[in-house]
């Protein structure tokens, strides 16, 4: 019954129109959302990240196309239903329509179930084990990335030295023959399935690849795993996303003075290049660790290693931390001996890092972390790179 308008056939019949013209509004909406959305995020630099994002803008199509009908039907509302002056009736009780109950519950439980079995797809293919993925270890320590990958001699180009890697890049001989490349970088190329296996040290970390839409928690005491293929050359960040404690920004891949810090996913345009590229000599300093002690231990401190640049500043290597004192010229600094009571500047660096809080640089408080010796503890940093460290922090005189 409709008391204020007699003409109720004609009204109904353009309503109907309305809420037709409404509801595709509201869907064309849901899928602008989801169109403009994505604009927003990093380029897809992954085949996951491809389709992580049709996920999302499944998601954000039904989202936005739910938000638009809440907020239409309530602007609607407030202005169509609004109380008129002089009226204080209460509206209209209302109870109890079964249709429209099963309605807006089936409808939820419909999406639901579709969005349910929609991610649970996209969750196995993305994780899915690839017949010729390659294998990576990474560690994640308060507060670095470092990974660790074999390439076999034979996979060397001929023409390159192999006596030479980028500064950045610690090598060993792994037991197997093959070459054992350590660095806050991991090189791959486009098309290569990569499966990393991620050990924290210390504290939960979270691998973040944002251009790769790939996210994974490193836990204590368990191996963490994460694929992801590459398909689009680039130098894409790894960021840090567990808060670890006053260093977890420097987790993220940054550029300073021109050097990649933190941790990088570096993805060359195909396996030529890869080759070439990340094993040139021109870009290459060494392979096999340099006899000189001094070199070895500028090139262990370079590599990223260990987290020393967040807290010290030392030019001859670009840091520029703040929240320990300047290492430039650390070698010469002969006043520590007395008040530490160390015979020598090599006793003393040598204790500075195996045992920080045991004398203090005066104006600093205790926050270095304490190197270990032993594998077993947190901060391990072997006696021979304590040993390098120390004869190239020694030659810094000026
Ligand atoms: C979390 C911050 C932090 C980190 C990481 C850190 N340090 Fe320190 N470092 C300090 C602070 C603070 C002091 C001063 C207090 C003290 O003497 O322990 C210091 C003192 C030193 C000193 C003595 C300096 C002097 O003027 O006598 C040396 C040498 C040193 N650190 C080397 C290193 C090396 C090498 C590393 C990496 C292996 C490192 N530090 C990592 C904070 C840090
Ligand atoms: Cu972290």
């Amino acid at each position: 019954m409709n008391v204020r308008n007699p003409n109720s056939s004609g009204r109904s019949s353009s309503a109907i129109i309305w809420i037709v013209l409404a509801g595709l509004a509201i869907i064309a909406g849901g899928f602008l959302i989801a169109t403009l959305t994505p604009s927003l995020l990093p380029a897809q630099a992954s085949a996951q990240a491809v389709e992580v994002d049709e996920l999302f803008r499944f998601l954000l199509t039904i989202g936005g196309a739910i938000f638009l009908l809440v907020q239409g039907v309530l602007a609607f509302s407030v202005v169509r239903f609004r109380a008129r002056a002089g009226d204080t009736s209460d509206g209209p009780p209302i109870h109890g329509n079964t249709t429209l109950e099963f309605v807006w519950t089936a409808i939820p439980a419909v999406i639901v179930l579709v969005i349910t079995i929609y991610s649970y797809q996209v969750w196995t293919t993305t994780r899915a084990p690839q017949p010729n993925e390659t294998v990576a270890g990474v560690v994640g320590a308060r507060f670095a990335w470092t990974f660790t990958y074999d390439v076999a001699p034979e996979d060397f180009p001929a023409d390159v030295d192999i006596a030479q890697l980028p500064e950045n890049v610690q090598a060993t001989l792994a037991e197997n023959g093959s070459i054992q490349l350590v660095s806050n970088q991991f090189h791959t190329y486009v098309g290569q399935d990569v499966r990393l296996e991620m050990v924290t040290e210390d504290v939960i970390h979270s691998f973040w690849v944002p251009s790769m839409r790939i996210k994974q928690d490193l836990l204590p005491g368990r191996v963490t795993e994460v694929r992801f293929t590459p398909i689009e050359p680039g130098v894409y960040r790894v960021v840090c996303a567990e808060l670890c404690g006053s260093g977890h920004g420097d987790m993220a891949g940054q550029i300073v003075n021109g050097n990649l810090v933190g941790g990088w996913v570096i993805v060359h345009p195909d396996e030529e290049t890869y080759r070439r590229e990340f094993l040139e000599p021109e870009t290459l300093s060494v392979l096999f660790p340099p006899e000189d002690p001094v070199e070895l231990g500028r090139q262990i401190l370079a590599s990223g290693r260990y987290p020393c640049n967040t807290c010290h500043t030392l030019d001859d290597l670009g840091w520029v931390g703040t929240i320990g004192p300047s290492l430039n010229g650390i070698g010469a600094r002969t006043q520590r001996l007395d008040a530490s009571g160390h015979p020598d500047m090599e006793t003393y660096l040598h204790e500075s890092i195996r045992n920080p809080g045991a004398y203090l640089v005066p104006g600093f408080g205790n926050l270095m972390p304490q190197f270990n010796p032993e594998p077993t503890q947190p901060n391990y940093m072997p006696e021979a790179d304590l040993e390098a460290v120390v004869a190239y922090l020694l030659s810094q005189t000026e």
